[in-house]
């Protein structure tokens, strides 16, 4: 958590300007007023090259949301006209945080259906990866699949578990579940795999890795194990979970992790690329991007 910290501690220095200063939930004016052109060039930069590579990447349900949305390459989104949309479809809103809030602030805001985004946009140089979520990720990547009503429920229960997850000191494992589904999840779809998670959908060089290249291991998801899987902040994922319907989300839901956190308690935790026995593959990875970037780090 100590990174985490230090994130927040930066965007809260740098949310002080301007008169922006945080309330007691984090929440922040967005300031679309105050955008600038070259911050609105950024977006359209973004937003432009990642609508050419979508579709047949991205799943129908999040292709229906985009196109349903006041999303477009022009500007930054204001987040006041988002929610007018959202709060109609799913009774979600879009509320504006300096950057990553602390979990339960944020547990909180997702209980209440308040999704909090970023209000801040990357710099120019960082366009392919960083990993505070900023205005593009949150809301090109999480705001088209809140307008369905299975994602929208599911990211509130998310919300409800983690606040009871960390009372239970099972946060670890719920964060897993979120990670591998909300932020990476991949869908297959009757014709072909499909990107549903955030973090791929925002991502340009993530798209083509997490669909196309033969190095990650696809990997059916099933509950208790992604709960013992560790996963990276810092490169591409060297395993994805796919789910073979948006339902299975309402299924999860539905449950009470409870008894999920009893049997993993104790049981061994995997690294992010580890195949197990009776893991049910989509496609076996090659593990060559992972390999290759840790050969490449112990030669220096
Ligand atoms: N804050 N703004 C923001 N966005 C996130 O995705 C986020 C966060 N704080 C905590 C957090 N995510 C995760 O560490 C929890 O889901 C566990
Ligand atoms: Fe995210």
């Amino acid at each position: 958590m100590q990174r985490q910290l230090t994130e927040i501690e930066k965007h809260g220095a740098a949310s002080g300007q301007a008169g922006l200063a945080a309330r007691a939930d984090w929440t922040i004016e967005q300031g679309w007023e105050h955008y600038t052109a070259a911050q609105h060039a950024t977006w359209k930069t973004l937003f432009e090259r990642q609508t050419r590579l979508l579709p047949g990447r991205a799943c129908d349900e999040f292709v229906q949301g985009m196109r349903d949305l006041p999303i477009g390459a022009e500007q930054i989104p204001d987040f006041r006209r988002l929610s007018d949309v959202l709060m109609k479809r799913t009774g979600w809103q879009v509320v504006a945080v300096p950057g990553l809030v602390p979990d339960e602030v944020f547990f909180e805001h997702l209980a209440h259906r308040r999704f909090p985004a970023g209000h801040f946009i990357r710099k120019p140089h960082e366009l392919d990866y960083l990993e505070e979520p900023d205005v593009f990720h949150d809301v090109f990547g999480h705001v088209p699949m809140l307008m369905n009503p299975v994602i929208a429920d599911y990211i509130q229960a998310y919300g409800e578990g983690g606040l009871r997850a960390q009372r239970l000191g099972k946060l670890a494992n719920l964060a897993r579940v979120y990670w591998y589904t909300v932020e990476f999840g991949l869908l297959q779809q009757s014709d072909g795999l499909r990107i549903y998670g955030a973090g791929i959908a925002s991502s340009y060089t993530e798209s083509v890795f997490a669909l196309d290249d033969d190095s990650p291991n696809r990997i059916r998801f099933d509950l208790e194990r992604v709960m013992r899987t560790h996963y990276r902040i810092d490169d591409f994922q060297e395993s994805y979970f796919v789910i073979g319907h948006l339902d299975e989300l309402l299924e999860l839901a539905r449950i009470d992790f409870a008894p999920f956190y009893e049997r993993a308690q104790g049981q061994p935790e995997y690294p992010p690329g580890q195949v197990l026995a009776d893991d049910a593959l989509v496609a076996r990875g090659t593990g060559r991007y992972h390999a290759n970037k840790r050969r490449e780090a112990s030669n220096e």
